[in-house]
């Protein structure tokens, strides 16, 4: 989406006050005069105690004396203690990291008007052990599904040249509470592990390591192959497992602290241990080996599938369920937090609460691949607690949150990741309004139980203006904006019914001929016909509501207890219908899309009584998006309902809007994303 940041660019120069946009949530004014900031005897002054204090003495206006200890009798696992005494407040934790935590928390409250009274205590420990970025950037600097300009990381110029952004990135991160990044897409290349790169890696750890962040790599699996020169990368093979002992050696020599490994094996044609006759478990499990001695991960991806299974959905759990038990200590599961890939809204994955003797970790995308990419406001926040809470019904009904946070052994580390939305445009996040959900996913892997009006009340205060006027309406348009997305593009449990390739637009009939594998066309999804619409995945169909514990699987199979979020998702539904409003499948469809179409125009219009509120280069920028949204909306609306109506054959209840668009029209239409001018965003539908 390069093209919306230039053609908005140029479009929308503005004459007020201009901002734009990187400092993120971080704009606060330093002070004229430091404030007195006190590191106590036995405290060592570390870098990050150093930065700790620095962050203080610049920004903290609040009067009172600040006191940074660091000693053994502190909270642990990252965690802080804020006390306020007399015109004292001390901080205090058993790690430098903590006492940075407490610095950020401190600066937070000041900066959305929470006060610390005297007496009080905050005390904190953050809810998953590690709190982790994904990064899809590639070593020649182009991000997959990346909406917010190239790659941060300058390869190029690394390891001369450090560019201050990496700071700035450190910065932002360890004020959310987020402890690791992987630096390179899964689908990494094998040269991302040569020596020539690694020293780059290092330079970037260096940044990183004082903001209490641990540097991760993704790495392909037939390195050894590609990179190493051996005949074979099967993971039982005596010289792959030294040519990988040797290179996590190098490794951990340039960066002692380095975090591990994250892998996507055997998926979209990424290599794995299957090419070898071998199983996940042997090939997570030697990396594990090699990694362990330097106290290192594996994040080993579940996000599998196969072009001959009869339900993409299916998959993950049929493959990785056997395995349950088999893992060492040293590996983490990363599954994605639906069955399928992203989609605006899924139900959880079954392998949530289901792998009990295996460490299970959630992976989100705070990056907007499905959600309207950089143009689109949808704050993500509540889709994720909405995730997290769910009831997984296992163990006594454990929450998918819950089922990740418990420890397998003692030794297991608990983690979240999220794949990045960041990128080198100005403001980092391509979109200002995106940068919510970076700061939102750092700060529910800190505590999942924040509420998602408590984060965009933060959000918003801190990142633009704590007016009333606006955190007010703008609070509602954050909590609405995930429903009023899955409405004018997916309601009701459909998924996957976008334009092949870019997954922009709608294009529920996508289907470009030749050999393409069936599961990556709608019409594999949507499974229309003039009975009605949906995938069928009860026991009739591919019996994929049994990988949930019951009683979940028997009412998620049963049409009529089905809650009707995931009406589509589970049931192949008559056009004719009748849900629990009374209204058929087919009018409730209608309704709903003309809903999302409502609720987008109203974002466009609450956002146009902000401007008083908000400096002119950013205002012009969101209102860009706003209006684009909103057009959009009806482009999705238009498309699905006039091509579900082939299938329904039935008409637009009387009180719905006539669409705006041909069907024919919008069929011809071919967003090309890689080759986009300024010109061709005049004729997007
Ligand atoms: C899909 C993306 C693809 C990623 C893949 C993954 O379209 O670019 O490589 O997920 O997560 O959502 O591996």
């Amino acid at each position: 989406m390069r093209f919306f940041v230039f053609l908005i660019s140029v479009l929308f120069v503005s004459s007020l006050r201009a901002e734009d946009g990187s400092r993120l949530w971080l704009r606060m004014e330093q002070n004229v005069k430091a404030a007195e900031v006190r590191v106590e005897r036995g405290t060592k002054r570390t870098p990050t105690i150093d930065i700790a204090a620095r962050e203080l003495e610049n920004y903290w206006k609040g009067g009172c004396r600040l006191s940074l200890r660091v000693s053994p009798d502190g909270a642990a696992r990252d965690g802080f203690t804020l006390r306020r005494s007399g015109d004292v407040v001390e901080m205090s934790s058993a790690s430098d990291r903590g006492v940075l935590y407490a610095a950020y928390t401190l600066l937070r409250m000041q900066q959305v008007g929470d006060s610390l009274r005297e007496g009080q205590v905050v005390a904190e420990t953050p809810a998953y052990d590690l709190r982790i970025l994904n990064h899809w950037d590639n070593p020649n600097g182009t991000v997959e599904r990346g909406y917010a300009g190239r790659s941060i990381w300058k390869w190029d110029e690394l390891p001369a040249k450090v560019s201050p952004r990496y700071e700035a990135y450190a910065r932002a991160n360890a004020s959310v509470g987020i402890n690791g990044a992987v630096l390179n897409n899964v689908n990494a290349k094998p040269g991302m592990l040569s020596s020539d790169m690694l020293r780059k890696v290092a330079a970037i750890a260096d940044v990183l390591r004082p903001y209490g962040i641990r540097t991760f790599l993704s790495v392909n699996f037939a390195s050894p192959k590609a990179l190493g020169g051996l005949s074979t990368a099967d993971p039982l093979d005596a010289d792959v497992q030294k040519w990988w002992a040797d290179k996590v050696a190098e490794i951990y020599k340039l960066v002692p602290d380095f975090g591990g490994f994250l892998v996507k094996a055997n998926s979209e044609g990424e290599p794995g241990p299957q090419d070898y006759g071998r199983s996940h478990v042997d090939g997570a499990n030697m990396l594990a080996d090699v990694l362990a001695p330097h106290g290192g991960l594996v994040m080993w991806r579940a996000f599998v599938y196969q072009a001959s299974s009869p339900d993409r959905a299916c998959q993950a759990y049929e493959e990785f369920m056997p395995l349950d038990g088999q893992f060492k200590d040293n590996v983490i599961i990363q599954v994605k937090n639906g069955p399928v890939d992203f989609q605006p809204r899924e139900p959880f994955s079954p392998l949530f609460g289901a792998m009990r003797h295996t460490q299970v970790m959630p992976e989100f995308q705070v990056t907007q691949e499905y959600l309207g990419q950089s143009i689109h406001t949808v704050f993500l926040a509540t889709m994720w607690k909405d995730v997290l809470s769910a009831e997984t019904y296992q163990d006594g009904g454990l929450t998918v949150g819950e089922a990740t946070l418990r420890r397998t052994t003692p030794k297991s580390v608990t983690a979240m990741a999220g794949v990045s939305n960041i990128g080198d445009s100005e403001n980092w996040t391509g979109s200002d309004m995106a940068q919510a959900n970076w700061y939102a996913f750092g700060r529910l892997c800190w505590d999942p139980e924040v509420s998602a009006a408590r984060l965009a009340d933060e959000f918003l205060k801190q990142t633009f203006s704590a007016d009333e006027r606006f955190v007010g309406p703008m609070r509602q348009v954050l909590l609405r904006s995930w429903e009023a997305a899955v409405h004018y593009m997916m309601p009701y449990g459909l998924h996957h019914i976008f334009a092949g390739n870019h997954h922009y637009g709608p294009e529920p009939w996508y289907h470009p001929g030749g050999n393409i594998r069936l599961d990556w066309l709608p019409e594999y999804y949507h499974r229309a016909d003039s009975v009605g619409l949906g995938f069928d995945r009860t026991k009739k169909g591919s019996n994929g509501v049994a990988q949930y514990h019951e009683p979940l699987a028997t009412l998620l199979g049963d049409l009529r207890t089905c809650p009707e979020e995931y009406l589509l998702w589970f049931h192949h539904v008559p056009w004719t219908y009748v849900m629990r409003n009374g209204l058929t499948l087919w009018d409730n469809l209608c309704y709903t899309y003309n809903r999302g179409v409502d609720e987008a125009r109203h974002f466009a219009a609450v956002w146009n009584e902000m401007r008083p509120y908000v400096d002119g280069e950013r205002f012009a920028r969101q209102k860009a998006r706003f209006d684009r949204q909103a057009k959009d909306a009806v482009w999705w609306r238009d498309a699905c309902l006039l091509y579900f109506r082939q299938f329904s054959g039935m008409p637009l209840p009387a009180d719905c809007p006539a669409p705006q668009h041909r069907l024919d029209d919008l069929m011809k239409y071919r967003l090309n994303i890689d080759n986009y001018t300024a010109a061709d965003m005049e004729k997007l539908p």
